[in-house]
């Protein structure tokens, strides 16, 4: 044997060994140099597993496109990591179950419209180190609810969560909401119910983030909306301009939801000292939340002369229990025109421009189970929006 052979007979065997390494790891890999020759070439890059966009904006995992075939639900959309792997966006309808980063949960037949009947529901089991989800509303158009505000033959709900959360109904797109998983469970169920005798065009696409304890985005305990900018919109479920046309209601129905109670919450940033809400000076609809909205024209609707306040009940005398008992946002510590306010509850038809440096910021959110007056000598609410009210983190002063 020639010295070119002894020394090509081991050299051979060590290439092998590495090809057979190299092929191995390629189980996991989107793209792997083929061997060439002896197997000389760069070695197997491993796909990053992190949070990619698409050029839609979705979100998605960068995985392989292998991984990505083995995700349910999982639809390659385009390439990541320099095109090493695929932006893996997992999109699911009725009757699943995902553990992803990122779940967009549509209607069947999305993006086209569902004409409803039965229950979709998700099931969403949380990754290590998560105890929090985010639902955006990408799209959420259900049917309005019921002259009372009551989700009855469509709305969304979620089981299995350590709150009680609200049901919606009616059009959300835009809007979000937290969702805590309690401690020790894993799953949680989102369900959208649709009644099929009511005629109505469904649609939905809700992104689903599974947010870690350590994420910048998680929201405080207690939160069900967590805002993070220094200004912003902060709108109830299903408002809108326009009345709800419900199905057969007489009168017109409510736009805003009944049975909520929540806390709108905002993240004070480094050097703002106290947060102010107002109305949306073009849109006199804007807080229509009690009192019959139908018969007031622009000299009032959206005034201070419309606005109404309260006080909890606790320490409220009567007349001051009247107003604001049944629907209403509460704001803490209250300043209004530089004045502390007697209440913290406001409702009517209008709202004074509101100061507050009780941290974290916040806007509470409590409608009853009805629009038909309480107690029944009061007269019935009719026609109510709910509220836009946008905010603003003030400086704090310099001395
Ligand atoms: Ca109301
Ligand atoms: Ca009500």
């Amino acid at each position: 044997m020639s010295r070119l052979h002894l020394f090509a007979v081991p050299l051979a065997l060590a290439l092998g060994l590495l090809a057979v390494a190299a092929l191995a790891g390629a189980e996991r890999q989107e793209r792997f140099f083929p061997l060439l020759g002896f197997g000389f070439g760069p070695p197997p890059r491993a796909v990053p597993n992190t949070p990619c966009f698409t050029t839609n904006n979705l979100n998605g995992t960068c995985s392989s496109r292998r991984n990505c075939a083995g995700v349910t639900g999982g639809v390659p959309a385009g390439d990541c990591a320099r095109g090493l792997g695929v932006c893996c966006v997992v999109s699911l309808s009725c009757g699943t179950t995902s553990s992803a980063n990122f779940t967009y949960f549509t209607n069947p037949g999305y993006p086209g419209t569902y004409p409803g009947g039965g229950r979709c529901t998700i099931t969403i089991n949380k990754c290590a180190g998560v105890d929090q989800l985010r639902l955006d509303f990408l799209d959420l158009t259900l049917a309005q609810p019921d002259a009372n505000g009551v989700c009855r033959s469509d709305f969304l709900s979620i089981t299995g969560a350590s709150f009680a959360y609200p049901r919606i109904c009616g059009v959300n797109a835009g809007n979000h909401m937290y969702v805590d998983f309690p401690a020790g469970t894993n799953s949680v169920v989102l369900s959208v119910d649709t009644d099929s005798t009511v005629r109505f065009a469904r649609v939905w696409n809700i992104r689903i983030t599974q947010i870690e304890a350590t994420n910048p985005s998680h929201a405080p305990p207690g939160c069900l909306q967590y805002y993070q900018d220094t200004t912003g919109s902060v709108t109830s479920f299903n408002y809108g301009t326009t009345a709800a046309t419900t199905m057969g209601a007489t009168p017109i129905g409510t736009r805003e939801i009944a049975n909520l109670d929540y806390m709108a919450c905002v993240r004070p940033a480094a050097g703002y000292c106290s947060i102010e809400w107002s109305q949306l000076a073009d849109d006199p609809y804007s807080f229509t939340v009690s009192g019959d909205t139908s018969v007031l024209d622009a000299t009032t609707l959206g005034t201070a002369f419309a606005a109404l306040s309260g006080i909890t009940a606790a320490t409220a005398t009567q007349a001051a229990m009247l107003a604001c008992d049944g629907d209403y946002v509460i704001i803490p510590s209250a300043i209004q025109n530089q004045v502390y306010t007697v209440g913290d509850r406001f409702c009517g038809n209008g709202f004074v421009t509101t100061t507050s440096v009780t941290k974290p910021f916040w806007l509470g959110v409590h409608t009853n189970n009805t629009e038909s007056g309480f107690p029944p000598t009061i007269l019935p609410d009719i026609a109510n929006r709910g509220f836009s009210l946008t905010y603003r983190q003030l400086p704090c002063p310099i001395f």
